[in-house]
């Protein structure tokens, strides 16, 4: 990967110096722009208040969704081009630990520290809040760059963004080799116009860059994947997806780079009374000033997020509730997931995550091959039971083969084989006001309290939803949840819980635990529907 990156870099700086070399300096392209005004006078001239807020709004809104994302790739810091996300088959890793062949490793155990100065809001196991901040920002993110897009074509401005003929792409490589060989080009004024060079690279950034990270971070949730399979291959596959979201962010980290750097170094103070003020002034500083002033207040707003995260994290995930869990709820979680894996599809590793259970009752009844088991249902029902496994078993079976989709960003298909929970619930017999299941662990959260999760009945109603005994074909080891677990196909690893004891029908989430849906929900923030 690095000698593909190197090359893709180190190619074109060598082409140009040698075309420097044997030819010298291609024409400057931008000679014969007006210095002074549009070169027709449809062209825009200068940059409306819409431009400049959406400008600054925006800049706003990345800084939060890339240090967010940056916190979110940390909970799991590798990289594949696999879905089983097989350990030393990572392109690139951040951790320094390779993946331990002589014990449990657990995904969770693998999630790293970054620093709050980088990562939003950072530290570790963090992801809960890292994604409130990553999503809560992304609809507010999108519909800045709808507003632009829409306000670009309704007036000229468009042209000043959109390549109208090829003749751009000669001479976006002339300003390159301009560039490659330290040579400044013609610095057309930017009130007016822009390079070639510089106005391929907005055009790439508007209408590629930012819809690429929307349809890539798209390609990796679970509900989207489960209805539609052939979406994420449109990028290879799952983790080839979370690969190009992450190459997206590089991209972005570099353009904004190369864009300040030369911000700076063309003309800062009138550059920023471009682009702050709306005016041509070249002697006086008001733009710079109140440029470096909205930095600053970005800044703030950094700041501000992490004492928020640390402070008031339960506001926090109730406003992400509020927008997108909604948003959620109304669209992808009511996709019905589909089967698409065969065998040959099956993981050959597969990330084992969460903490054994420590309790003497599991552990009798592990030692005995759970032949005591008996898995409790009840709660708002008329028809409470207990069966064993055995009992189990021989009301139904399905098999189906997934994809896991965990939190922290690694997958992993696997068959699974059990019974159906529609079978359970023509058993019990929910009342009609039951909205809500609770599955309840022997085992415990990582900061303590039984682990559990609920999920809505309709979610365990849709296709695939089941009580797996089976995991490919052999019964359910233990580091993956015997005697029995959950499989709800359209939601994140962390409702799929393990080890289950019992299961509760009720008419809300809020009956039980602390009342947001589970024990990660309840400790970590994270969100009730885990659609994506
Ligand atoms: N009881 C219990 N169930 C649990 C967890 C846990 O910590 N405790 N972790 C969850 C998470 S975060 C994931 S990704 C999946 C992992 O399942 P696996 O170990 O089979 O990969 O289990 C889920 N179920
Ligand atoms: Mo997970």
């Amino acid at each position: 990967m690095w000698v593909i990156f190197g090359c893709i870099i180190l190619i074109p700086i060598i082409i140009a110096w040698i075309q420097y070399a044997a030819f010298g300096l291609p024409a400057d392209p931008s000679a014969h722009f007006n210095p002074v005004g549009p070169q027709v006078p449809t062209d825009p001239a200068g940059f409306p208040a819409w431009i400049r807020i959406s400008h600054w709004v925006n800049f706003l809104f990345l800084t939060l969704i890339m240090r967010s994302g940056l916190s979110i790739l940390f909970d799991h810091p590798r990289l594949y081009f696999n879905d089983g996300c097989t350990p030393h088959t990572e392109w690139i890793r951040f951790t320094p630990i390779k993946v331990p062949a002589f014990k449990m490793w657990t995904a969770k155990e693998d999630a790293r520290y970054i620093s709050p100065w980088i990562g939003l809001p950072g530290y570790r196991h963090t992801i809960g809040l890292a994604r409130v901040w990553h999503f809560l920002t992304v609809p507010f993110f999108l519909l800045n760059g709808a507003i632009f897009i829409v306000l670009l074509f309704v007036t000229n401005q468009w042209k000043r963004l959109v390549p109208h003929s090829w003749q751009i792409l000669p001479d976006a490589w002339k300003v390159f080799v301009h560039y490659a060989t330290f040579h400044f080009p013609i610095e057309p004024n930017g009130f007016f116009h822009y390079n070639a060079l510089q106005q391929l690279a907005y055009f790439a950034v508007v209408f590629i860059l930012a819809p690429l990270a929307l349809l890539t971070g798209l390609a990796m949730s679970p509900a989207v994947e489960n209805r539609f399979h052939w979406y994420p291959k449109l990028f290879g596959n799952r983790q080839c997806a979370r690969s190009g979201h992450f190459m997206v962010l590089v991209v972005f980290f570099i353009f904004i780079i190369i864009h300040v750097a030369l911000v700076a170094a063309t003309g800062l103070s009138v550059n920023m009374n471009h682009i702050v003020m709306g005016t041509n002034a070249t002697h006086n500083y008001t733009g710079l000033y109140i440029g470096i002033a909205i930095v600053l207040f970005v800044c703030l707003c950094c700041y501000l997020a992490l004492w928020l995260s640390w402070h008031h994290p339960r506001p926090l995930q109730k406003a992400q509730a509020n927008i997108n869990g909604r948003l959620w709820r109304g669209s992808i979680n009511m996709f019905k997931p589909r089967p698409y894996y065969t065998k040959k599809d099956i993981s050959p590793y597969f990330w084992p995550n969460g903490k054994l259970p420590d309790s003497r009752e599991w552990q009798e009844l592990a030692k005995n091959d759970f032949k005591d088991y008996k898995l409790k249902v009840g709660g708002m029902v008329e028809n409470p039971v207990e069966l064993s496994l055995d009992d189990l078993k021989k009301i139904a079976k399905e098999e189906n083969i997934t994809m896991h989709h965990c939190i922290q960003g690694w997958s992993g298909i696997a068959e699974w084989g059990g019974l159906p929970i529609s079978k359970l619930v023509e058993i019990v017999k929910p009342y009609p006001t039951v909205t809500t299941v609770a599955f309840i662990s022997f085992g415990g959260g990582l900061y303590g309290g039984l682990y559990y999760d609920t999920h809505t009945l309709d979610n365990c109603l849709k296709p695939q939803s089941i009580l797996a005994w089976e995991m490919n074909y052999k019964p359910l080891p233990i580091a993956h949840g015997a005697p029995l677990r959950l499989r709800i196909e359209n939601q994140l690893g962390y409702k799929m819980v393990k080890w289950i004891e019992s299961i509760e029908f009720l008419e809300s989430h809020e009956h039980i635990g602390k009342g947001y849906g589970g024990r990660n929900e309840d400790d970590e923030y994270f969100d009730l529907y885990a659609d994506t």
